[in-house]
């Protein structure tokens, strides 16, 4: 029995946070089965020697009767600032039998008042490559220093001649004139005695964007300030309990550097003949340094970065091939499409100019086709400086790519030249899924790679093109494929403040969140993430706090979509099912269809969350409403058994919107006929949410079914919110098998298809397109159905009364050719880890059930009709009724296709055959 993995704010030993009740969560390990926790007590002390005495001389929770072990809100003396606070918790089991006290963790305080903040927001005026410079003495020993910073765009900050900390194109984007968020290093370790030089680097980022980059793009681009600017403090202790502090003030120095120019699409062009070689050490002679101007306060809450994971360089790729395509023209393969950038090493004369340019594909002639970045140019240029081996990454920029071309390199470079750095927000991995299928399998890899390079501290659509948007939908379809592979509490929590800065106070979301694109209003479809995100992170973190912070939003929000809606019919949209196949705005499902349900699921959502937060008559309101929308939704939608929308209406609009010729003839051909207005999207979605009366949900799944089998062949038809819900439903109505035909299929369109073409990644849209304007080669809004493999094919499922895995439910599917499944997850409550595999004879079913939850285990009959099933080796099921009762197991219950069991916590190894001899 064990207390382990103790984290506060999703975060182990977070650094500078700025939680008031900061909320503790721990793991309880315990191999016995059943185990649960029934109490815990928490101490927090000031000093670690307290807790060793098991003494909290700020918070003693005393022994509180209770399972919850995430979450668990501080509730002490008020804390400080800047102070370092150490806690250990222990637990009671089942039998009351206390656990020892879990080794100490810590959390340390940031700043919890504005006041705390003494320096002056700094900048070096519009020069290129901003240096800023601040030189100090210590004269005695150090015990503890800490800077705290902010600097937008973006910053790297130095001391004595190294670079503070790991993060990279930090800090994470926000609306700078709502938040602003700060980081806390230790910076301890690189303090000297006598003279230091603390030295800070801006880049643009998206605060203070270029010009041509403001002019050219489509939407509004804000520019925050004409510059860079930076608040820095540096809190020095002494051993003698003394303490220093350096601000960013006027008496700082500045300087441009060798940055000549960094946008975040366009790249960064860096000169190493202007390097200010030893600049950020204290013996640098700044003599012709200007003094740091004082900057504007860019207007948002200094918040901290500390329970949000930065942005970091996760791995590192060497590059599969280099080829030769004209004299001095290279280009290298890195095999894998990512978010990121390339490291140069490099040795030639003074002055020589390399050009790196990104991209994700190639011509079929092998050159660069850089058409999927659309505008941004995605090009770094360095000028050596000549002094032997130099090493170039750029600082203030990321591309999506998998090639990387250079030209200029002095003589003929290796295939070592340059080394693939992977960036991406620094998400600590969560699950694992690995099947029998190698498709799946490489379905699974591509969606992976895609949601890193598309967690940017933002949830990005794309990393590669003049974009790079927090587009709503794109990140909800894909929160749960998210929340299985990685752990995303943190992120969207970050994420969810982001939205509420961006709401307007009659309610309306944007479109992108930050609003660097004021598109205002969301379509309903993208709106709906300010209820789904938080629903998500409820649902799969336990966390409540989540949903009560985000309340107020989805008030506002539904509010909005009220005054929207006449007679409870919501027509308003934009994007509708976006991208399915062949087109951008699809012509089988109306938008408002899409709307009008989104509509419902927004309010419907809310009166549940409103009775979870205790607002009965809230929620009954939101039902009533519900009700009536849902009315309203078949009232317009469903025609005979269909739910095709309502042809002479919509099309007439989506003409004039088309983009080609062919696209055009496709429609007309559907007015022609309105006959063939068949949508898959529209029974997907009636069917998710029960909308379809009872007497014709036979005939609504049948009617889908015969729309993938017959009109397209077994493939999809939806868009990106088609496609989110088509899995579920396909598997809940009886055609589980059918999901799976479409995910292992390889024609076009399918995922199985993009890989054929090469894709590393998914596309943005069906069809491999290499020259158009809206063919991103890494979207992640068709990548929702890696949950579905875990939820499915692993068959690990959420019970929705039981949010944060307080109970679980597994149900594998055994489908198609799959032979073997084999997933896991780490929850709040610890690893569920699920494995099968089939054999001629016999169905294997490995389980681990966490501490502290129960789950109901359902064992697939495979069709057989009477089944034995034994567990470890004894026998269990005959029969049809329990054989044998063992420990963990509390019931068993067969059903048409299963037999489900009760179990607690541990490790279970089931096996199920066909029961030979028949006999009672
Ligand atoms: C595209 C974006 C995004 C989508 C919007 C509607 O420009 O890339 O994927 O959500 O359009």
């Amino acid at each position: 029995m064990r207390v382990t993995n103790l984290r506060c704010e999703y975060t182990e030993n977070p650094l500078g946070i700025d939680a008031r009740e900061p909320r503790l969560s721990w793991l309880f390990e315990d191999p016995e089965r059943g185990q649960k926790q029934t109490a815990y007590q928490i101490l927090v002390a000031r000093r670690k020697e307290l807790l060793d005495a098991e003494r909290g001389d700020l918070w003693d929770s005393g022994k509180v009767a209770s399972p919850l072990s995430a979450q668990a809100a501080y509730a002490g003396e008020a804390l400080q600032s800047c102070t370092r606070y150490y806690w250990a918790v222990r637990v009671w089991d089942r039998d009351d039998q206390a656990s020892a006290y879990s080794s100490p963790a810590f959390f340390e305080t940031a700043f919890f008042d504005a006041n705390d903040w003494q320096g002056a927001w700094i900048s070096a005026g519009e020069t290129a490559g901003p240096l800023l410079r601040k030189t100090f003495n210590v004269d005695k020993p150090v015990s503890k220093a800490r800077l705290y910073i902010c600097g937008v765009g973006y910053y790297e900050a130095r001391l004595n001649g190294q670079k503070i900390g790991d993060h990279v194109l930090d800090p994470g984007w926000t609306d700078y004139a709502k938040t602003l968020l700060y980081t806390t290093f230790d910076v301890t370790h690189l303090l000297r005695r006598d003279g230091n030089a603390l030295g800070i680097l801006l880049g643009n980022g998206r605060f203070s964007p270029s010009d041509e980059e403001v002019k050219r793009t489509p939407q509004i681009l804000k520019k925050y300030a004409p510059a860079p600017v930076v608040l820095a403090q540096l809190h020095i202790e002494f051993s003698d309990n003394t303490t220093m502090r350096i601000l960013s003030d006027a008496t700082w120095k500045t300087t441009s550097g060798p940055i000549q120019s960094s946008d975040i699409y366009d790249g960064e062009r860096y000169d190493a003949r202007l390097e200010k070689s030893g600049w950020d050490f204290s013996d640098y002679n700044d003599a012709g340094w200007q003094p740091a101007q004082i900057a504007k306060h860019p207007g948002g809450q200094l918040v901290s970065q500390a329970t949000f994971p930065p942005v970091k360089i996760s791995q590192t790729l060497p590059p599969q091939t280099l080829t030769i395509v004209s004299p001095g023209v290279y280009i290298y393969d890195f095999g894998q499409n990512f978010s990121g950038w390339v490291k140069l090493r490099v040795a030639g004369a003074r002055g020589t100019k390399i050009t790196i340019r990104y991209a994700e594909l190639l011509y079929p002639d092998g050159t660069l086709n850089t058409v999927p970045n659309r505008t941004a140019s995605a090009t770094e240029t360095y000028i050596l400086k000549g002094e032997g081996q130099e090493v170039f990454e750029p600082r203030f920029t990321y591309h999506g790519f998998r090639y990387v071309e250079v030209s200029g390199f002095p003589g003929t470079p290796s295939l070592h030249a340059l080394e693939g750095q992977v960036v991406h927000s620094a998400l600590e991995t969560a699950g694992s899924f690995l099947c029998s299928h190698p498709l799946l399998n490489q379905i699974h890899q591509n969606i992976l790679w895609g949601l890193r390079s598309n967690f940017m501290s933002i949830p990005t659509d794309c990393p590669q093109r003049d974009e790079r948007m927090g587009w709503l939908a794109d990140a909800h379809l894909a929160a749960e494929a998210a929340i299985y592979n990685f752990d995303m509490a943190g992120f969207y929590a970050k994420w969810l403040r982001d939205i509420r800065d961006a709401q307007l106070d009659n309610g309306s979301v944007p479109d992108v969140v930050p609003m660097y694109w004021p598109i205002f209003p969301a379509d309903p479809a993208w709106g709906t993430a300010c209820l789904v995100i938080p629903w998500m992170v409820y649902q799969y973190y336990g966390d409540r706090r989540v949903l009560e912070e985000n309340y107020p939003v989805m008030q506002r929000y539904l509010a909005f979509l009220n005054s929207l809606a006449h007679d409870d019919v919501l027509d308003f949209g934009r994007w509708g099912d976006w991208c399915p196949p062949w087109h951008v705005n699809s012509v089988d499902t109306p938008y408002e269809l899409v709307s009008q349900w989104h509509y419902y699921h927004d309010t419907a959502l809310m009166s549940q969350i409103a009775a979870i937060l205790g607002k009965p008559a809230e929620a009954d309101e939101y039902r009533k409403k519900a009700e009536r929308i849902k009315t309203a939704f078949n009232r317009k939608f469903l025609h005979g058994s269909q739910y095709g929308g309502t042809p002479d209406r919509w099309y007439q609009r989506l003409i004039p919107k088309v983009a080609t010729l062919d696209e055009a003839q496709v429609i007309e051909q559907h007015l022609a006929d309105t006959f063939a207005v068949r949508s898959q999207t529209g029974p997907v979605l009636a069917l998710y949410l029960n909308l379809v009366p009872e007497e014709l949900k036979a005939a609504v799944v049948h009617g889908l079914v015969q729309d993938i089998i017959v009109m397209h062949g077994t493939h999809v038809n939806t868009g990106i919110i088609g496609t989110r819900y088509l899995f579920d439903v396909l598997s809940e109505h009886g055609h589980a098998e059918l999901a799976y035909k479409l995910a292992t299929q390889t024609t076009y369109p399918s995922w199985g298809y993009m890989i054929k073409e090469g894709a590393t990644t998914l596309w943005e849209r069906w069809e491999y397109l290499t020259d158009l304007g809206m063919n991103s080669q890494n979207h992640i809004m068709l990548g929702s159905i890696d949950a579905w493999f875990y939820r499915y094919l692993a068959g690990i499922q959420r019970d929705p009364s039981a949010p944060g895995w307080q109970h679980i439910l597994i149900r594998p599917h055994v489908l198609g050719d799959l032979t073997f499944v084999s997933a896991s997850l780490n929850t709040p409550k610890g690893l569920i880890a699920v494995s099968w595999r089939k054999q001629h004879d016999a169905f294997l079913l490995d389980v681990t059930i966490p501490v502290n939850a129960s789950a109901a285990v359902s064992i697939p009959k495979r069709g057989w009709q009477q089944v034995s099933i034994s567990e470890s080796g004894v026998e269990i099921w005959r029969n049809g009724a329990i054989a044998h009762n063992l420990s963990g197991i509390s019931s068993g219950q067969e059903q048409e296709h299963w037999v489900t069991y009760q179990v607690g916590s541990g490790v279970y190894c089931f096996e199920i055959r066909e029961q030979q001899e028949q006999g009672k």
